[in-house]
């Protein structure tokens, strides 16, 4: 019996929790389950009504639990099975749902399955589970050229034996075969396993590189993601999607969020149109990517607003009627936005321009994220030595940087800002030695900017960015006319304003943003009446110009 769908998801304002940094409750300098309980009344104080949790399953945490050794289980350092279900039963109270993170695409090389193969590459049962091809000369070279995500090669050998396994992040992370049945059968077990628990959606991650060109041929040499158009959107992707969803996804009152590498708009209309019950929304980067070049963020460039409009100008259209937005500005891979997309970091404008930018990405059509630490403003930590960062990723591009001089070149100074460890400095609960986030020094340095940027002087503050934001959710969570409205980029070419429209049927949302510190005068300002304003960063308004940063929003039903 297929379970009726009530699209909840298209009311929701999902808060990214990335766990190990949110709230560590046995002072072992590590986030925990517990330590997210204590915090939920917070979470309920925002407003939020749903919550996306990066992965908490057993792990050698190569990657930060992006490599998982146990689907159906708990890291230890997390908490307990039963600390998870009661945290699942406190949000539920709470009136918050709870989506988990599907790590599919690859398993950690601690899993069972993978262990077996390294005791018989040859012989193992599950030699078919992963991505095993024999090397060239006798084993002495990879099966061919393909590199990953993480600058490094994508193939690894496999011990005493002339045989390598693909994987597309770290070593520690092997891809599996998708075009095994029983990959796909287990795949849906671990769905059914947390939907059966209460588990209210999946968020996917890198889930078009499922399906792999079997050719594994050579591919166009270059820097970087050699062999991207044989394994991004592989060939059988739509159909083993489409397959999760017949059997497991559709018989669930549930939301899928796709993480999506390099997908194009016609890429996502096949995934998230709900006629071919694949997706319920993809996450795209074409936003974040509007500073740097081709999609890769260390290559960074100057923000130019006009590129983010054009982003959701296309997005919005594209999907109007058609299938279902994410709208994001940061995430645990992302640097954070106070700093970047026009916002300034300093003492003046670091909330002012976080309102702005919070009111410009969160009204369109599509389900608003908000990552910890957002809501209050926090900033990079601004590393400047790799002893500072933990982070995989960083840790082998950094590598590569250091023997190849070319890449070093064009990367320049921009590793370290871009690094992901940015993200996941511990969240700044109040002024305290480690931020309240623990007693003891925690797995990452805290930013030393926690005296002045934490949640307990935003609660205590009317006018900080925690209670905006708590005013922008509540405007936004069920008001029909952002749900279902179309959206209109009114001043499409101007550098710095940014004016939108949402309209339907005779209703309208407007909001009118100013990403500049200086004073901008438009004749188009002085046509929205104050009589109609839901909400501002600032208390006057002249009539004919915007402040700097500054935003409004105004409703006519
Ligand atoms: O950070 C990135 C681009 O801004 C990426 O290249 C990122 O690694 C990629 O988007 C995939 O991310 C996801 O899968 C990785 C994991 O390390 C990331 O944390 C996760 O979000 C491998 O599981």
């Amino acid at each position: 019996m297929e379970t009726k769908k009530t699209n909840w998801y298209k009311d929701a304002v999902i808060y990214q929790i990335y766990p190990r940094s949110f709230k560590d409750s046995n002072d072992d300098g590590f986030g925990d389950i517990p330590g997210i309980i204590s915090k939920l009344d917070y979470l309920k104080e925002l407003g939020v009504n749903c919550v996306w949790l990066s992965p908490v399953y057993p792990s050698p945490q190569e990657d930060n639990g992006y490599d998982i050794s146990d689907y159906y289980n708990i890291y230890d350092k997390f908490g307990t099975l039963d600390d998870f279900k009661l945290m699942l039963n406190e949000m539920h109270k709470r009136g918050i749902r709870l989506i988990m993170d599907l790590v599919v695409n690859h398993t950690s090389s601690e899993h069972t399955y993978f262990k077996d193969l390294l005791k018989d590459p040859e012989h193992s049962k599950y030699r078919d589970y992963y991505i095993v091809r024999k090397g060239k000369k006798n084993g002495k070279k990879p099966p061919n050229n393909w590199s990953g995500f993480f600058g490094e090669k994508a193939w690894e050998r496999l011990p005493n034996s002339d045989l390598y396994y693909l994987h597309l992040f770290a070593k520690g992370q092997p891809d599996l075969n998708w075009e095994n049945p029983k990959v796909r059968e287990e795949v849906k077990n671990i769905l059914r396993y947390w939907f059966d628990m209460g588990v209210d959606g999946f968020r996917c991650d890198v889930i078009t590189l499922i399906s792999k060109k079997q050719d594994f041929k050579n591919r166009f040499p270059g820097i970087a993601l050699v062999g991207k158009d044989a394994y991004i959107n592989g060939p059988r992707l739509h159909e083993f999607l489409h397959e999760l969803n017949k059997e497991v996804i559709s018989k669930y009152d549930v939301m899928t969020v796709g993480e999506t590498v390099l997908s194009s708009i016609e890429d996502a209309k096949l995934l998230v149109a709900p006629s071919r019950e694949e997706l319920t929304m993809i996450f795209n980067f074409d936003n974040t990517d509007t500073d740097n070049y081709l999609g890769v963020k260390y290559l960074e460039r100057k923000f130019d607003l006009r590129r983010l409009k054009k982003v959701y100008r296309r997005w919005q259209a594209a999907l109007h009627n058609n299938g279902w937005n994410s709208l994001f500005i940061e995430n645990h891979d992302q640097r954070r936005s106070t700093g970047r997309f026009g916002t300034d970091e300093s003492d003046t404008y670091r909330e002012l321009s976080a309102k702005c930018l919070a009111s410009a990405y969160f009204l369109m059509q599509g389900t608003p994220f908000i990552y910890e630490g957002q809501e209050i403003g926090m900033t990079n930590y601004h590393f400047t030595s790799p002893d500072q960062i933990e982070d995989v990723e960083f840790h082998n591009i950094y590598n590569v940087t250091r023997k190849n001089k070319f890449i070093k070149f064009i990367i320049g100074n921009h590793l370290f800002e871009n690094s992901r460890d940015n993200a996941r400095t511990p969240m700044q609960w109040d002024n305290s030695k480690y931020a309240g986030f623990s007693n003891v020094s925690p797995w990452l340095a805290v930013n030393p900017n926690k005296d002045k940027i934490n949640a307990e002087d935003s609660l205590a503050r009317e006018d900080s960015l925690f209670h905006y934001y708590q005013k922008l959710i509540s405007f936004r969570v069920g008001n029909e006319i952002i749900k279902n409205g179309r959206f209109n980029d009114v001043l499409p070419h101007h550098k710095y304003l940014f004016i939108y429209e949402m309209t339907y049927e005779n209703k309208k949302v407007v909001v009118m943003t100013n990403f500049s510190k200086k004073t901008i005068k438009h004749k188009l300002i002085s046509k929205y009446n104050d009589s109609n304003l839901v909400l501002s960063n600032y208390s006057e308004h002249d009539e004919s110009s915007l402040k700097p940063y500054e935003a409004r929003i105004y409703e006519y039903n």
